[in-house]
């Protein structure tokens, strides 16, 4: 039966981590301090209390707050570097990282100073820890797709930096149809595609994703289990979901971990991964996660390595570093 020493040893893929949602209160206190940008909390203590979510909007309202200490392209090297530190500690060899451009971009930060600066802080962990990655731009779909347009004409000139794009922030009446011109330009690109879709939102724009937007991964997913033809359409096409059980406990998707579907979609066979999401807001990183997961759902060893071989299958990473990651 897996034991902590288990969890921790496994070798992690994360497929599912918002760069901005792992700025740590600390560090978010030290770059408002280096910027001169004043904080609307007394302390870090005082801005850890507030993460206590009601929904997925209650979260991102003080997400998009955090992101404004981030200035200068050193504030995302430092950025990227911390979270690298942090998989180094918990064995993880291989992240997917998505970034929200048009969050920076719409108070004044120039797309170059974001994608220049998480690039290099990602190359240098490459180089001192390891740790592969690939870039995901997401779109904000609250914005409109006109901006998402924009946003992937301002990406252009950096096309080799950048993998894929994804979906992000307030699911509710925001539906993929709404991109559906957006990810077409961007599959005529050759960006990889994926998108955000049943985490509050219905079966239905799991469906969309799917159908409209033609992504290969489904971020989150978990409502799928309300559509039986769609869960046999995801087993089939082996379409993977990254689940993210910290933040879905956090934000109100499941009351506990231990009512989280994650052993319906494992039994089902789906190709299910693990993910943290937003460290820094939902109480941890890769490990937290597998071992809130072990304590209450009690996965078998067999399991753990279904998920890692998963995780491995579902990247974006070259046939050559899959190979080196089993
Ligand atoms: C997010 Cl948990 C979650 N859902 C949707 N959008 C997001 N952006 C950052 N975290
Ligand atoms: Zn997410």
């Amino acid at each position: 039966t897996p034991t902590p020493k288990f969890l921790k040893s496994l070798p992690k893929i994360e497929l599912h981590m918002h760069i901005e949602g792992s700025l740590e209160p600390e560090l978010m206190f030290s770059l408002a301090q280096r910027n001169g940008i004043d904080l609307p909390y007394d302390s870090v203590d005082a801005l850890r209390q507030a993460y206590d979510f009601s929904n997925l909007q209650s979260f991102l309202d003080l997400y998009y707050q955090g992101a404004n200490v981030l200035q200068t392209e050193q504030d995302f090297v430092d950025l990227a570097m911390a979270y690298l530190g942090r998989c180094q500690q918990q064995n993880v060899r291989h992240v997917e990282i998505f970034f929200d451009p048009q969050t920076h971009t719409e108070r004044g930060i120039a797309f170059e100073t974001v994608i220049n600066g998480l690039h290099r802080g990602f190359m240098q962990g490459k180089k001192q820890y390891g740790i592969s990655f690939e870039l995901i731009l997401c779109f904000l779909r609250h914005l409109s797709e006109d901006s998402a347009l924009n946003t992937l004409e301002q990406a252009q000139p950096f096309r080799d930096k950048i993998t894929g794009v994804g979906l992000d922030s307030s699911e509710l009446g925001h539906p993929p149809e709404k991109f559906e011109r957006a990810f077409a330009a961007a599959r005529a690109q050759g960006y990889r595609l994926v998108a955000h879709a049943g985490e509050e939102g219905p079966a239905d724009y799991i469906w969309q994703a799917l159908q409209l937007l033609q992504v290969e991964r489904i971020d989150h997913g978990v409502a799928c289990t309300e559509d039986p033809a769609l869960v046999q359409y995801l087993v089939e096409q082996r379409i993977p979901l990254t689940i993210c059980p910290n933040s879905n406990v956090r934000l109100r998707v499941f009351d506990t971990m231990a009512d989280h579907n994650l052993r319906e979609l494992l039994d089902a066979g789906l190709k299910v991964t693990l993910n943290s999401d937003d460290p820094a807001y939902f109480g941890g990183y890769m490990l937290e996660n597998y071992q809130n997961v072990q304590n209450a759902l009690s996965l078998t060893q067999a399991q753990w390595m279904q998920l890692t071989a998963n995780a491995i299958d579902a990247s974006f990473a070259s046939d050559g570093r899959k190979a080196a990651l089993y």
